[in-house]
């Protein structure tokens, strides 16, 4: 395909204004699970920094680490990979609309991933798999875990065939057109998703259920951890493409503006694709066994992937200024004051964006070798990710539900739970500046993550923690109430809001835009430079690996 440009079109030609009955209970379905996952885990997360700051002990057995695992999994795992499947879904039925037939697939995908869901909870419950969301060998689980865990990732990938069907579907019949924006993003975080999966699930095939079922004696560590990692750290952009989404395409519309380029949130998009899988490496730096020339060519890799959040960050301050501008608002930063502060669609992603900078910031620290050596293993990188994903992502994703529930189930978003709303986010916002900070700052004075009270023999670097423990307890208890309240919230949306028509808002491109150029299409060789860049990061150490490790390990269990 060459360069030429293609005849401008609209990408919402004209939208239905509300949904159909069966389309919105499959989209639901997703929802559903995710937000009982939301109260599940964040209890699981109040009980860990209430273990932590010597405040309760855990009843009945329960083990600290049977309730981090549970709240990895349920959250990291379980809610943002059931919001995401159902709220893509919604986005490709309502830019490229969705088949009988492709509907039944997509239930198909949805039972598939409740089928392994269920699984993995009993055995977790069960304490039969307290071996945290990254299950690093060899901590070993039941071996139902673990065949939950793949199921999961298969239902995963019948819903991304489904949604580049959709899309394959919605190009025959446009020919030489561009994809609608959204259709085209759904697309790529998938593709991104299914290779980058495969990682995972040849370690969860090849070695961890052989290994589990008594198959193998022994498990290779190093093996394990750079497949897991592999998927690792394109998983967390797989959370964050679809806030990215709701950013580049959603919120102009909310704001009153139009999208600043849809080329640029294009090309952002590709370079995900090309840079978040040859990057697992900067999870590992520590890790003995891999060479550091290509620990060192992943990290420069790492930093090519903070090129397109970096793009994003410009086209939102972008966005926000034209439009505030264009509403007559002057002066070098008059134009803030435009932006719709009161509403909860745009406050709580809002927020999110600028939870970004320091989350962002702290990535950077993290991913630069010799500062990973302060960081890694301390509760700082879980401050990290408190900020991204449970921050950024989620409050995007609060901001996302605010007007997708009531669009699915034909109900209002009234100005009572939009208030109720922005209480929510501010509840939230406190709670994990609080939280996080606290993190990050014990995380820097050596407090190590993934560990329960301990006093460590009253050494004084220990002692110096307490006051930390105590300040992540505080700001656990305040996100809790967070989650009541969204709770109560998406209760009201579901079931009793008031009946109406919520608006799908998705924004459009300005009118005298460049037109998007052609190539951006051109899938064939995204992929083909996505795999190139993988084998290129990834061969060489990985046959290292493979030919030089010490023998396997004996499983532990707790
Ligand atoms: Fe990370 C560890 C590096 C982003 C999640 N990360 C983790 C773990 C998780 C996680 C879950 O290199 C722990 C895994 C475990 O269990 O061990 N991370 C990075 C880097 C980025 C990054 C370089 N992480 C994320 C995102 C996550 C996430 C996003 C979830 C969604 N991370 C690491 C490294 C580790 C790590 C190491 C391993 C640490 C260790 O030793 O174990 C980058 O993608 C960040 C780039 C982002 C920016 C910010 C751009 C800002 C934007 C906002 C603009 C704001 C606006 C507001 C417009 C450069 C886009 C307007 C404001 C006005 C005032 C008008
Ligand atoms: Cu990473």
């Amino acid at each position: 395909m060459g360069l030429e440009k293609i005849k401008k079109v609209s990408n919402n030609e004209i939208l239905p204004l509300t949904i159909s009955k069966q389309e919105s209970r499959l989209y639901m379905s997703f929802i559903y699970v995710a937000i009982i996952s939301l109260l599940i885990g964040g209890l699981m997360g109040l009980l860990q920094t209430l273990v932590r700051s010597n405040t309760i002990t855990l009843p009945w057995g329960i083990g600290y680490y049977q309730i981090l695992t549970l709240h990895g999994v349920v959250l990291a795992l379980v809610l943002t990979t059931y919001f995401i499947i159902g709220f893509q879904f919604a986005l490709m039925g309502k830019t490229v609309g969705i088949s009988l037939k492709q509907r039944k697939v997509a239930w198909l995908s949805f039972w598939v991933m409740i089928v392994g869901t269920v699984m993995a909870a009993i055995t977790i419950l069960m304490g039969k798999a307290s071996v945290l969301y990254t299950f690093y060998a060899p901590l070993k689980a039941h071996p139902v875990f673990y065949i939950g865990l793949a199921l999961v990732i298969v239902g995963s990938w019948i819903a991304g065939f489904v949604n580049w069907h959709q899309l394959f579907v919605w190009k025959k019949k446009h020919p030489g057109e561009k994809s609608p924006l959204l259709a085209f993003m759904v697309a790529i975080n998938m593709a991104m998703w299914f290779i980058a999966s495969l990682g995972v699930a040849v370690a969860v095939l090849v070695q961890f259920i052989p290994w589990s079922l008594g198959y193998a004696e022994t498990i290779n560590v190093l093996v394990s951890r750079t497949l897991f990692w592999y998927f690792g750290h394109p998983l967390v952009y797989f959370w964050l493409l679809p806030a990215y989404m709701a950013w580049y395409a959603i919120i102009p519309k909310i704001i009153g503006g139009k999208i600043f380029s849809d080329s640029l949130a294009r090309l952002s998009f590709i370079l995900f694709l090309f840079f978040s899988i040859p990057v697992g490496f900067h999870h590992q730096l520590t890790e003995p066994g891999i060479d550091p020339v290509w620990k060192f060519i992943q990290v420069v890799l790492t930093f090519m992937v903070i090129i397109p959040s970096l793009m994003t960050a410009f086209s939102m301050f972008a966005t926000f200024e034209i439009t505030g501008r264009r509403k007559g608002f002057g002066g070098l930063f008059g134009w803030l004051k435009h932006l719709p502060w009161k509403d909860v669609r745009f406050l709580a992603p809002f927020i999110g964006m600028l939870a970004f900078i320091p989350g962002g910031a702290g990535g950077i620290i993290n991913a630069s070798h010799q500062m990973n050596a302060v960081v890694h293993n301390t509760i700082w990188v879980t401050g990290h990710f408190h900020l991204t994903v449970a921050t950024t992502v989620i409050l995007t994703f609060f901001g996302i539900s605010y007007w997708l529930i009531p669009h699915l189930t034909g109900r209002k978003l009234t100005p009572q739970l939009n208030r109720l709303g922005i209480i929510q986010t501010i509840v939230w916002t406190v709670g994990m500046t609080i939280m996080s900070g606290a993190m990050h700052i014990q995380g820097l004075l050596g407090g190590p993550r993934r560990s329960a009270f301990s006093e460590y023999g009253g050494t004084e670097q220990a002692s110096n923690w307490i006051g930390y423990q105590l300040a992540q307890a505080i700001g656990g208890s305040i996100l809790f109430i967070g989650i009541i309240l969204m709770l109560y919230i998406f209760i009201k949306l579901a079931f009793f809001a008031p009946k109406g028509i919520e608006e799908f808002p998705i924004a459009e491109e300005e009118e005298d835009a460049e037109p998007t150029p052609m190539f951006l299409e051109n899938w064939k060789l995204w992929i083909a430079i996505t795999l190139a860049l993988i084998l290129f990061a990834y061969t060489i150490p990985f046959v290292d690996i493979i030919q030089n490790s010490p023998p396997g390990s004996p499983p532990f269990s707790w």
